[in-house]
């Protein structure tokens, strides 16, 4: 009961509305008369925030003297999206604060739509490591997630001419309510310079880094709650700053101007975020971004240790490192001049433990996405870590000779360094090398890794592979974004534990041919489609129709996701209905969402075309009964969470081979979307979940895809056989689209008509008959709403829990850590 209740930390109504009110008036300065949206939403953030803090402190407590084992996530990336509302739930009081701020006269919702997410991340790669710090958590794993504090996260994207426009995400700018500084834990990071030897002080010969220069890193933490748990996981991002004592004293005595600018560009570090797919910039910035975080993040580590558990001897006990991807690799070279230089181990145990501290997950096999560093780059940045770089190198290749006597290609094609050309470090054989398990993201996945990227070190490490199939949060992508359907499920199961145990939807099997279920079920999806039409007419002004079929893509625009397939479907639809034969179409409205990376032309080129065949097809009254197309602004995770609740048919496309695994497929598919797919990442674990009738497949598989590559693939030969398909392109050529330019789409077409190296118009065909299946079965109200409740039924699997679970038994051997209610 609230008298017995201490205020910050009391979970009654009566409790939140007195701390919402402290807070407001305490922290923004306000009363509730004159408080702004703004004002609102940060006195709800810091009374969530106050309850997180309890939780946190007491987790922290239990840890430091347990010497838990703990999980060390690194990643560049965290696309962590807005926290208010899943903390809310969380913490098992989201009705709570509803009636609370009801009683105080507030609009809830409009107070969490209120929150700037924090987008510090690409996409699929950084929206993963988001889900895996909640389910870590979650899953009462003790662990800390680090990474960058940029300043600007993934750009906002504005559509201005049918074209992208960048604008800059200047999310911190009212204030970050859910961070805390520790302006205490701040380390010391080093770039240039040369490496000089020395005598210690027992007379041994030693190696140290002499810098040029030298910036600090200081900790911002974020806690991390799980779902219906006590434990809390930490946050913690690097922020880069200039190192006062170094640059104002040492070197720019009296040039005081000078100094402030090596402050500035000291401060450029942890500036902004990279896109992950731009073909070549801001290298030299990037790999100090990395080398960044990554220090500082092995520092903390080893002062950690020190502080609780003692000799160093014991650090891979205490501690694994799970490498995000390549962008982290350095953490390996780091720990090992770490160990050498600064605490005086031998290279034998300075290895032993450095082997044993490090994972590595792999996020993809495109060949131009394979992370290298150019060693004369390396040498004027990072000078000692290059000399550690061909002493490991040099170690491993005498193992390699040693296994595979005289095979000196194998031995070309293992190096860590590229030679031939300009000679070059690679990052993913650094990886494998420093680390004690490598896994690739599903099933699909993980085979191709071994068979293709890592052939040659999975015959020499065999047990060193492992997959783990990716997972999604169902807090965020089902409880926040879809309510409705969240309560019907509960409804229908009688529990809610399928929130914690999501393998428990299955129970929803039982009700697979329940008419009043159908009923409810199609009732939530319609209320979710209009929530979306309402929206998209507000941001876009584009009118869609609740009762058509929502055809929804929406990811990253990459060739090899291949909107333009779907661009081809939407302009055959469009023929089609021209010429009269609508009969075999249900009314479609087709939306896209997603960015394209600055630098990418053809990305961008395929944005405008949407566009440009969205306006076309909009204002044509003959065929706008029969279907729409839409293009919504700015996709991301708030912006997703409108977007997964709403879709009848979920875009998973890409050429097969290509998508490492997709996690967008699970969000769709978790909120009763049915797939149209290629056999490409987890798109092939879904099906088989899902069971293939309640899945439309379409394409070639990985292996006729490779196949067909090898053998000649000759695109002109299906634009010139498939009559259809020629229509299709030049109909974009004609200038239809184009306001009469018959140039503006040509780099496409011409690309798809004489390369097309992620074969769209191989698919084309068995695409649109798919296309055709799935109209076919919308029209059968019954038959789509039983596939679509066996589609969530049988998605559990999916669950970024499960995920979690298999990384903590079979590669990071940790075991649960539950905190007890302090
Ligand atoms: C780089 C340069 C030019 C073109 C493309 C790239 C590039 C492509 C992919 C760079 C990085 C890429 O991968 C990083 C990434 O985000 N991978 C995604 O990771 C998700 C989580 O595991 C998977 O679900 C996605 O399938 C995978 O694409």
């Amino acid at each position: 009961s609230s008298t017995h209740e201490r205020t910050r930390t009391g979970m009654s109504k009566t409790a939140l509305k007195q701390d919402f009110l402290d807070n407001l008036f305490y922290i923004q300065g306000r009363f509730r008369e004159v408080a702004t949206p703004h004002d609102l939403y940060m006195a709800a953030a810091f009374t969530t925030r106050d309850r997180l803090l309890k939780r946190w402190v007491n987790s922290a407590q239990v840890f430091k003297t347990s010497h838990a084992r703990t999980v060390c996530y690194l990643s560049a990336e965290y696309l962590l999206g807005p926290h208010l509302a899943c903390n809310l739930v969380n913490l098992g009081i989201t009705d709570t604060a509803r009636q609370a701020g009801a009683e105080l006269g507030l609009n809830f919702d409009a107070i969490v739509e209120e929150e700037e997410e924090p987008g510090l991340g690409n996409g699929g790669l950084g929206r993963l490591a988001a889900c895996f710090m909640e389910s870590l958590s979650t899953c009462q794993v003790p662990a800390i997630g680090y990474g960058i504090r940029y300043e600007f996260g993934i750009f906002d994207q504005a559509i201005e001419d049918g074209w992208q426009v960048e604008k800059t995400d200047n999310w911190l700018r009212n204030g970050n309510p859910w961070e805390i500084p520790r302006p205490k834990i701040c380390f010391p990071v080093g770039y240039g310079g040369h490496t000089e030897s020395y005598r210690d002080e027992h007379g041994q010969m030693r190696l140290r880094w002499q810098p040029a220069f030298m910036i600090n890193g200081m900790a911002y933490d974020t806690p991390i709650l799980g779902y219906g748990t006590e434990n809390v996981n930490l946050l913690r991002l690097w922020k880069a700053e200039a190192s006062e004592s170094f640059n104002f004293q040492a070197f720019n005595t009296g040039d005081y101007y000078g100094a402030v600018y090596s402050k500035i560009e000291a401060e450029t570090i942890s500036k902004v975020l990279y896109p992950n797919d731009e073909p070549e910039i801001g290298k030299e910035l990037r790999l100090k971004q990395q080398y960044f975080f990554v220090s500082c993040s092995m520092q903390d580590m080893i002062r950690l240790h020190l502080n609780t558990v003692g000799p160093l001897e014991s650090f891979a006990e205490k501690f694994v490192v799970q490498l995000n991807d390549t962008h982290p690799a350095l953490a390996v070279v780091e720990l090992m001049r770490l160990l050498l230089d600064d605490h005086g181990l031998n290279w034998e145990q300075a290895w032993d433990i450095t082997r044993h501290t490090f994972c590595y997950t792999n996020h993809t096999l495109l060949p131009e996405a394979l992370e290298t560093w150019s060693v004369a780059l390396f040498e004027r940045l990072l000078p000692r870590h290059l000399d550690l770089i061909y002493e490991i190198n040099r170690r491993f290749l005498d193992e390699v000779r040693m296994r595979f006597l005289g095979d000196e290609a194998r031995v070309w094609r293992m190096s860590l360094i590229a030679e031939g050309g300009e000679r070059r470090v690679r990052m993913a054989n650094l990886a494998v090398v420093g680390s004690q398990a490598v896994n690739g993201v599903a099933e699909l996945h993980s085979a191709l890794v071994k068979a293709t990227l890592f052939k040659d070190f999975a015959e020499l490490w065999p047990e060193r592979f492992h997959n783990v199939t990716n997972g999604v949060t169902p807090r965020r992508f089902m409880v926040v974004a879809n309510p409705r359907l969240s309560r019907l499920i509960t409804q229908t199961c009688g529990h809610d534990a399928w929130i914690r145990d999501l393998e428990r939807l299955r129970e929803l099997e039982t009700h697979q041919d329940d008419a009043g279920l159908h009923a409810d079920w199609r009732a939530v999806k319609l209320a979710a489609k209009q929530d979306l039409a309402t929206w998209m007419q507000q941001a876009t002004g584009i009118h869609l129709d609740p009762a058509s079929l929502f055809d929804v893509q929406a990811k990253r625009f990459h060739e090899y996701k291949r909107q333009h397939l779907n661009i081809l479907h939407i302009i055959r639809c469009y023929q089609r209905i021209k010429q009269g034969e609508s009969q075999n179409l249900v009314p479609r409205a087709f939306i896209f969402g997603g960015k394209a990376a600055p630098g990418y032309f053809m990305a961008k080129l395929m944005i405008k075309l949407i566009n440009a065949v969205a306006e076309v097809v909009n204002n044509d009254p003959q065929v706008n009964g029969w279907m729409r197309v839409a293009f919504l602004p700015n996709f991301n995770v708030k912006n997703g969470q409108r977007l997964y609740p709403a879709a009848d048919l979920s875009e998973q496309i890409s050429l097969a081979g290509k998508e490492a695994s997709g996690t967008g497929n699970m969000k769709f598919s978790m909120n009763g979307a049915l797939t149209i797919g290629t056999l490409d990442g987890a798109n092939v674990e879904i099906r088989e979940a899902v069971g293939a009738e309640n899945f439309f497949l379409f394409g070639l598989t990985a292996e006729a895809a490779l196949q067909q590559q090898l053998t000649g693939y000759r695109p002109w030969e299906y634009y010139q056989s498939d009559i259809e398909l020629k229509s299709d392109i030049d109909l974009i050529n004609s200038g239809l689209f184009s306001h009469g330019d018959t140039q503006l789409f040509r780099p496409l077409t011409d690309n798809l008509v004489n390369h097309d190296p992620f074969m769209v118009l191989a698919d084309y065909r068995a695409y649109l008959e798919c296309q055709q299946t799935v109209s076919a079965a919308y029209q059968d109200p019954e038959r789509w709403t039983r596939m679509s409740l066996l589609n969530v039924a049988r998605i559990g699997r999916f669950s970024s829990d499960r995920a979690i679970r298999e990384y903590a038994e079979h590669i990071w051997k940790v075991t649960p850590n539950p905190i007890e209610a302090a």
